[in-house]
């Protein structure tokens, strides 16, 4: 069955309460004192069923200036508005501020309701027209006009009728996205403990899940739905929108109250600073440094840094699970204005260096309402997916942008991603030229140089930037060496110890090759060939070939035997057979004998 939840809107005493009495059979107005003086002081909810079988439930606000906060704790969570005004009084005082929290929210469903029709018959066109000015600017130029009487009971079939047709054409809601349930009441029942509710506007509540309490600068505090209902009626699951009273272990009543939220674990990041552009209203640069922030149904102190008239600094009082897109409402409590932000960034770097501001607002100027992962990427240079999940930059099916590469569970930004790669391939080659013999660049001064998030990406970087990785050292490939002057001699030598493996030349072989020291050093970079103690050069493959022949004999072998095998010098034989020992290929059993370990 599908559901719906309305919020009422309008000027004290123009008939919303006992609009949703008619409509519902019930009683909005909860406390004894809001019905002894005729005035909605909270939130009020009652509900119907629909001529069409659409469940729905209604949430009245209270009109009078005073209790503003109520109003638009209501407001703020509940998606269609039934826009109140009465005939004989016209568009009031509280009208328009209602009219700018919903602008300011940018509600976009909803209808006029003319009410008390039959006090002021010949002045309906004239209140609906009014109405229909003052809402122009608003997601509710569109919406359709009824006039009532609750007292005669004229009208209300035909605001039934146009509630069905408004309803029929929202968007379906997302039951599969992350749960956030803002409270906007808590009690407790006995025998069965803390219950909260609110609107469910997006995401599944399920019996049994864990989930956890945040706001009002308390500490989050884990819970679990114990039993849920909407309507009074018990229910295993809902979703939106549905109204949902859900009964928590884990947290006292008292601990817990309108103005936290219910939110799924670790899904949601809680906000402190959040860059905004203003939606309507004064510009954000006249507004003074202090100033309440409505959020779902918090009220928060908060501190306004502008950038420019449409963008703006907001620093909460305290943290507030808040995304990108989210609408806050804005008040100067010393005026009665509200005025709208929308949410560009919950996740800011802080504005540390001069100029920073200017920079800053230029990016916020750049950024469609619905954020801009790119420019996220862009600043960290590396964001993990989820985090951008988190503040909703991404949904679970969002592909990066092609500026931006997947890897590893993190969103890389492609031009910083090259600029770390340029940066490490010159890093370890300077490092290569200054010292022939190094063996490359350690990862910890890799991390150091590159910094975070860059560590993230070592092995990528590394084979991206056509370098290896050996024992933790980052060097140019071995193959990749030039051996420059030295390298005809190198060669040379190679086709000499191809022929005859062992038989290393004697330094003046060597010398008449032209290779000194430093040549022979980088020619064992290159991995073109391997010095033993004693000048004694061979090939690299010369240990592997040793051994081979060497497992050949009876088993332990002498030193003289061995050097009988490989045919060679005892110059050669012994330097090469403590290089096998130390690699663990033979072991020394004595003075003389060795036997073959591999
Ligand atoms: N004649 C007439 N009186 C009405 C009608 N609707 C409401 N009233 C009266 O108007 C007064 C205020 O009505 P409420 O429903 O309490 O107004 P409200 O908008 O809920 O007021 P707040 O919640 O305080 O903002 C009550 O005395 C109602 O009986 C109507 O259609 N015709
Ligand atoms: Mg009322």
């Amino acid at each position: 069955m599908t559901t719906h939840v309305i919020a009422t809107a309008g000027h004290v005493d123009h008939g919303k309460s006992t609009l949703v009495r008619a409509l519902t059979g019930m009683e909005p107005d909860r406390w004894e004192e809001e019905r002894r003086r005729g005035l909605t002081i909270d939130l009020g909810f009652a509900w119907t069923t629909l001529p069409s079988g659409r469940e729905v439930a209604f949430v009245d606000v209270p009109g009078h200036g005073r209790f503003i906060r109520n109003a638009l704790a209501g407001l703020a969570t509940v998606p269609v508005v039934c826009f109140v005004v009465a005939a004989d009084e016209g568009w009031s005082a509280q009208s328009s501020e209602h009219r700018d929290a919903i602008a300011a929210l940018g509600i976009r469903h909803g209808l006029i309701v003319v009410t008390k029709a039959d006090r002021a018959p010949d002045l309906v066109s004239a209140t609906i027209e009014r109405a229909r000015r003052e809402l122009a600017q608003t997601g509710l130029r569109n919406a359709p006009a009824v006039a009532v009487s609750a007292v005669a009971g004229t009208g209300l079939d035909k605001l039934r009728q146009v509630l069905d047709d408004v309803l029929a054409a929202m968007p379906a809601p997302d039951a599969g996205d992350r749960l956030r349930l803002w409270i906007d009441r808590a009690f407790s029942v006995s025998g069965a403990g803390t219950v909260v509710t609110g609107t469910l506007v997006a995401g599944t509540l399920t019996k049994g899940d864990r989930l956890v309490v945040v706001g009002q600068g308390r500490e989050p505090r884990e819970v679990v739905v114990r039993s849920l209902e909407s309507r009074d009626a018990p229910a295993d699951t809902l979703q939106p929108m549905n109204r949902a009273a859900v009964n928590l272990r884990g947290v006292p009543a008292e601990d817990v109250g309108r103005g936290q939220a219910l939110v799924a674990p670790g899904v949601w990041l809680m906000a402190k600073v959040v860059d905004v552009r203003r939606i309507g209203g004064a510009a954000l640069d006249v507004l003074p440094a202090q100033l309440t922030v409505h959020a779902g149904t918090a009220t928060v102190p908060a501190r306004l840094r502008s950038f420019d008239a449409e963008h703006a600094r907001i620093t909460l009082d305290w943290p507030l699970p808040l995304s990108v897109g989210d609408r806050l409402l804005l008040r100067d409590p010393a005026r009665h204005s509200v005025l709208g932000a929308s949410v560009l960034d919950p996740d800011s770097l802080p504005l540390l260096r001069r100029g920073d501001g200017t920079r800053r607002a230029a990016a916020l100027a750049a950024m469609p309402l619905e954020g801009d992962v790119l420019t996220k990427v862009a600043s960290r240079g590396a964001v993990e997916v989820d985090d951008l999940r988190r503040i909703g930059l991404a949904g679970p099916d969002t592909a990066p942008p092609p500026e931006v590469r997947e890897l590893g569970g993190w969103w890389v930004h492609r031009p910083t991603y090259e600029a770390w790669r340029r940066q490490l391939r010159a890093l370890v080659e300077t490092d290569a030229q200054r010292d022939p013999l190094t063996p490359g660049v350690s990862q910890g001064a890799v991390r150091d140089a590159l910094g975070t998030p860059a560590a993230h990406f070592i092995d990528q970087l590394v084979a991206d930037a056509g370098l290896e990785q050996h024992n933790g050292y980052v060097r140019v490939p071995r193959a990749r060496i030039d051996l420059g002057h030295a390298e005809a001699g190198v060669a040379k030598l190679e086709a000499r110890l191809l022929e005859k493996p062992f038989l290393a030349p004697l330094a003046g072989d060597l010398a008449a090759l032209g290779l000194g020291a430093r040549e022979l050093a980088a020619a064992e970079r290159a991995e073109r060939v391997l010095r033993f103690p004693g000048g004694v050069v061979l090939l690299p493959s010369a240990p592997e070939l040793a051994i081979r022949a060497l497992a050949q004999l009876p088993q332990p072998f002498t030193t003289s035997q061995a050097r009988q095998a490989l045919d060679t010098s005892r110059r050669v034989a012994i330097p090469l057979l403590e290089y096998l020992d130390r690699r663990g290929w033979t072991r020394r059993i004595d003075g003389e004998h060795r036997e073959v370990v591999r």
